[in-house]
């Protein structure tokens, strides 16, 4: 099942990452990299100092008399509208008599350097009447404070199914936020250019929200405004929504300027204005019957969504419809609560709002399983979803892969011995305690908005045989761009250096859905296909004139023409410099719209996903129980990859999202104080997982699973899905402090820092 034996560095499948030479020698160019024009203007933005009130004065007269400031621009000097909301138009560019959130942009300075443009910061007099601050999102719903409407899915009956249970278990969670910290803060570098227009450099996952958004701020139309977007260095959901703000301060003053203007955040600004993962804290019914099964399962969630809606309905959504991690649950009920508070409008992390709804089933199947005295993954394998199972909403489990990666999970990395393992070494030590864990995933593949699933391609070959690609697909590190090259060339049949991916241009490939949901390779590599199929069909009948013979099969490999099977004497380079003599047009434009989903909001029920992923890991830890301290000693996982297109990269994925995962779970601390201000403002003291606090050994093994889905060339989304595992991260940890401590009162409450972890062990229950 698990194919590790092909690796040659011919095969397609592990090729080589085309950004990686220029990315480790520094040469790889992002938006701050981009030359600086003449006469380019340094924007900086002035932010609320509290996190709800009304202005009641504003003056920044003496900022506009620094030598070397342009320009101060408040919302009166907006020439469109005052908006940014990308789902909701809740959420101006510029705050005007009120504040939502420490942070929210004021008043851009435009200024000819950047050490002007700091100085008039200092001089800008503001002051404010506070209004009531709130940042718990149970306060806000209670107080009637929502962004978007509540959701709610049903399937079958919970409360008719919880007389049937011989057990039931209630309870509360909390998952805390997460900063993004992708590497190049968020930026953008604008220019006008003729007719009223601008073009705009953007470190953004959605070049056309950054295209739509600027238009609207600047009243013109999207043809006006052309967005493009080399590489990001990193996203992870923070560029999917949050990159437009920056992009439209830049435009605007670039547009009543008349001048290029670049604004890019410093880390500290980036961590205090954008927003981050939402927090959710949540309430939870679990239901089972004498054999363990689940027969039903209630719960609520209350999600933080800070001061503007932003994408968290979206995120709300996902929630929902991850509600059960990969578990069949005959009858739930799930509610979902978008809040408003006052904190940066939180914002796509990736999962999703998945991970977070995953989080609380996982909590409830775990409580259950400690008061009745077994281990958790008796009652998760025993529920694990099985083709023929229905979702919550509706659809129907297919080609599953809950059990085979469970399975080949528990035989490979030898659970029952691992088990033992840890049962003596706890035996045998006082002060160190071992935790296991398992942690299944199914995620589904789709924007849950259906209408977002379609993708478009634009191929040239050049009459030198050379090729250019562009597609909706942001490169960000994950590693779409050498996906698509090797999408091209094996449907071309082109040798991979002479195909070049290009930047992704708005008017090159207009109307993208963001890279996002994991679904950029599936969406943009099915149109790209399209795009080559069409000019392979125009090649093809093109050789069969030369031939002479219109029955002849032709195939391009590797730029050899073969016919009927048999090599001849054509090859890429002069068919396609014949074809060019003959007038044959050697451009297409691909297009691909996900077929087969569909859902009804009104009735929650649907097919909202092309396929899912699923996989299983395996978490060791160990607890320091003098200090609180702890080691991720491994994590082993079986992931289902389908037939990965690439399995470097796909490796590089599930890494990268495991670590940040485990981050979230286990040492990623936001910290808002009462006030609304951000104190883990700096990397100081927001810690992220380094070398040292990986897990100590990491073994992925990719099932192979190739089936009949809708994923490009049968490789799986992969982007997302590893994210999950991190959560096994936690109840590993919080097993090792119940060694400890078998009485400890530690909540469901993560991350699961080294304080908790401390307080957690030295617990003294009240009897
Ligand atoms: N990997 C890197 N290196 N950098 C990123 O910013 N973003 C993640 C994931 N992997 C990200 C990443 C997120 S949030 C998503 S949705 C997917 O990549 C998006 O890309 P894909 O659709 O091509 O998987
Ligand atoms: N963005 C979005 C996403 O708009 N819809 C989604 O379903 C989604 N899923 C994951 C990440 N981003
Ligand atoms: Mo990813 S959260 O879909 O950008």
């Amino acid at each position: 099942m698990v194919n590790k034996e092909k690796n040659s560095a011919t095969d397609n499948r592990t090729v080589v990452n085309i950004d990686a030479p220029n990315h480790v020698t520094g040469k790889s160019i992002y938006v701050d990299d981009i030359p600086g024009m003449e006469g380019m203007l340094y924007l900086k933005i002035f932010d609320s100092t509290i996190a709800h009130g009304k202005i009641t004065s504003l003056d920044y007269s003496e900022a506009a008399l620094v030598e070397g400031v342009e320009k101060i621009f408040s919302h009166k000097d907006i020439t469109g509208e005052n908006q940014i909301g990308g789902i909701i138009p809740d959420e101006p560019l510029l705050a005007e008599d009120e504040v939502h959130f420490m942070g929210q942009p004021i008043l851009i300075i435009a200024a000819d350097t950047e050490d002007a443009a700091e100085e008039a910061l200092k001089k800008i007099k503001i002051s404010f009447e506070p209004l009531p601050v709130i940042t718990n999102p149970r306060e806000a719903f209670a107080k009637g404070k929502i962004l978007s409407p509540s959701r709610k899915f049903v399937l079958g009956d919970s409360a008719k199914a919880f007389s049937n249970c011989k057990y039931i278990f209630e309870g509360k969670t909390e998952t805390n936020g997460q900063e993004h910290l992708y590497l190049e803060t968020q930026g953008a570098y604008s220019m006008p250019t003729e007719h009223n227009s601008v073009k705009v450099f953007s470190s953004t996952q959605g070049p056309t929200a950054v295209q739509r958004t600027i238009a609207r701020v600047l009243g013109v139309g999207m043809n006006n405004v052309e967005v493009d977007v080399a590489r990001l260095g990193g996203g992870f959901g923070g560029k999917e929504d949050q990159a437009s703000g920056w992009a439209a301060m830049a435009a605007l003053v670039a547009y009543v300027m008349r001048r290029p203007a670049k604004c890019i955040l410093h880390r500290m600004e980036d961590m205090r204005m954008t927003g981050k993962r939402n927090p959710y804290s949540s309430d939870y019914k679990i239901g089972l019957d004498e054999h363990f099964n689940i027969l039903a399962y209630d719960v609520t969630f209350h999600q933080n969504g800070g001061a503007a809606a932003d994408l968290s309905p979206a995120i709300l959504e996902r929630t929902l419809f991850h509600c059960t991690n990969s578990y069949h649950i005959p009858n739930v009920t799930a509610t979902a609560h978008s809040c408003k508070t006052n904190l940066p409008p939180n914002t796509a992390f990736r999962g999703f709002g998945g991970p977070q709804g995953m989080f609380v089933i996982e909590a409830a199947i775990d409580h259950a399983a400690k008061q009745l005295g077994i281990d958790a993954m008796v009652i998760q394998q025993r529920n694990l979803l099985k083709d023929g199972s229905e979702f919550p909403y509706g659809q129907i489990v297919n080609e599953c892969e809950a059990g085979s990666c469970w399975n080949e999970a528990s035989s490979k990395f030898n659970i029952e011995k691992v088990k033992k393992t840890i049962a003596t070494f706890n035996n045998q030590n006082d002060f160190l305690k071992k935790g296991l864990s398992v942690m299944p995933i199914c995620f589904g593949i789709s924007f849950t908005n259906t209408m977002m699933n379609h993708a478009r391609a634009l191929v040239h070959v050049y009459s030198d045989g050379t090729v250019g690609v562009s597609t909706g697909a942001v490169e960000m590190g994950q590693g779409v761009n050498t996906k698509m090259l090797q999408v091209a060339a094996e449907t071309l049949g082109v040798n991979k250096s002479n195909i070049k991916l290009e930047s992704t241009n708005t008017t090159r490939v207009a109307n993208t859905s963001p890279t996002a949901a994991s679904a950029t390779a599936d969406l943009n590599g099915k149109a790209l296909l399209d795009a080559c199929e069409q000019i392979n069909e125009r090649l093809h009948d093109f050789i069969r004139t030369l031939t002479g013979n219109d029955e002849d099969a032709i195939k391009i490999i590797n730029e050899a023409v073969y016919i009927n099977e048999e090599a001849s004497v054509y090859t890429w380079k002069n068919i396609i410099q014949q074809a060019f003599m003959k007038r044959i047009n050697l451009s297409a434009k691909g297009h691909y719209a996900t077929p087969i989903i569909h859902y009804d909001k009104t009735i929650e029920k649907g097919h909202p996903f092309a396929y899912h992923v699923y996989g299983t890991s395996i978490h060791e830890v160990t607890v320091d129980c003098l200090r609180g301290t702890y080691e991720i000693d491994s994590v082993r996982i079986i992931h289902d990859a389908g037939k990965s297109i690439n399995e470097l990269i796909d490796l590089g994925q599930c890494e990268g999202g495991l670590v940040q995962g485990i981050g979230w779970m286990t040492m990623e601390e936001v910290v808002y104080n009462e006030n609304g201000k951000l104190l883990s403002n700096a990397l100081s003291t927001y810690k992220i997982p380094d070398i040292y606090s990986v897990p100590k050994e990491i073994d992925i093994e990719f099932l192979s699973t190739e089936k009949n889905n809708l994923a490009i060339m049968k490789s799986k989304a992969v982007g997302e899905p590893p994210l999950m595992y991190g959560i096994g991260s936690y109840f590993a940890i919080r097993n090792a402090v119940l060694a400890f401590n078998p009485s400890s009162n530690i909540t469901y409450s993560s991350p699961i820092t080294p304080e908790k972890v401390l307080m957690g062990l030295y617990h003294k229950s009240e009897q």
